[in-house]
């Protein structure tokens, strides 16, 4: 699929994010979904603890995500890497960018949990907030299996506070999310296979539990940092520390 830079680039300024349908075709998705499991079988026996999770640690059918697959698989940092997702970003932010990491997101059915709202950039602690995330349907996702929720022009308004959830690799949340302005700008996103969301790093996000009964809803992550984006690295390493103490308690 094609797209016409200075019309992405205005609606994700003034929107903060932006929908392509179709990004990827059916071929295109089918390789990345046979990658994806060719990768989940053979490279979580070598992975770093945190870097891939479970809703359920003694059930392997229950992976709920995976980071930093490009720098476990090279076919990975090729996707993410000089390639139509960083040109977008690039085009997005303005400015030469870098991938963070390459992320795999499902919510096995029943079981599959929320993810509270939240702004990425509160995890990222970047000054200036020049990031964001590219989200990319791998099946098909609606309200039943957890489609991706933006507030519209969330992104404009500054970090709203968040604190502790008991969400497993989204353990912050915006506190007093729900305001008539949230629910006013709500904007759902369901997806099907191959279409890519991308959101600003200050964009208030959400997505649904998985209420099917046999249903998966899987998705890729892409992360990308501006040049200009300069980390609180102090900062950075305490709230890491901090959420590799509350994993090992899970
Ligand atoms: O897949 C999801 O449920 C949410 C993903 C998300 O919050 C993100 O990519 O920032």
């Amino acid at each position: 699929m094609s797209f016409a830079p200075a019309a992405v680039k205005g609606s994700f300024d003034r929107d903060g994010y932006i929908y392509l349908p179709g990004f990827l075709s059916p071929e295109e998705t089918g390789v990345l979904n046979r990658k994806i499991e060719r990768f989940i079988a053979e490279r979580i026996p070598v992975m770093k603890a945190g870097h891939y999770f479970y809703e359920d640690k003694n059930d392997p059918s229950t992976l709920k995500q995976m980071q930093d697959l490009e720098k476990y698989d090279d076919w990975f940092l090729s996707m993410a890497v000089n390639s139509r997702f960083s040109e977008i970003a690039e085009t997005l932010l303005g400015e030469p960018v870098t991938c963070k990491t390459v992320e795999y997101f499902n919510k096995p059915p029943v079981i599959g949990k929320a993810t509270p709202p939240h702004q990425d950039g509160y995890y990222f602690m970047l000054q200036p907030q020049q990031a964001l995330t590219m989200w990319l349907a791998l099946e098909p996702v609606d309200e039943e299996n957890g489609c991706v929720k933006y507030i519209r022009g969330s992104h404009l308004k500054g970090m709203r506070s968040h604190g502790r959830t008991a969400t497993l690799g989204f353990s912050q949340g915006i506190v007093d999310f729900g305001t008539a302005e949230d629910q006013a700008e709500e904007v759902a996103f369901p997806s099907q296979p191959g279409d890519l969301l991308v959101h600003h790093s200050l964009t208030i996000h959400r997505a649904g539990a998985n209420t099917t009964a046999d249903r998966t809803r899987k998705a890729m992550g892409l992360i990308y940092w501006g040049e200009s984006a300069k980390e609180d690295k102090e900062a950075k390493e305490r709230y890491m520390e901090q959420l590799a103490k509350e994993r090992e308690k899970v």
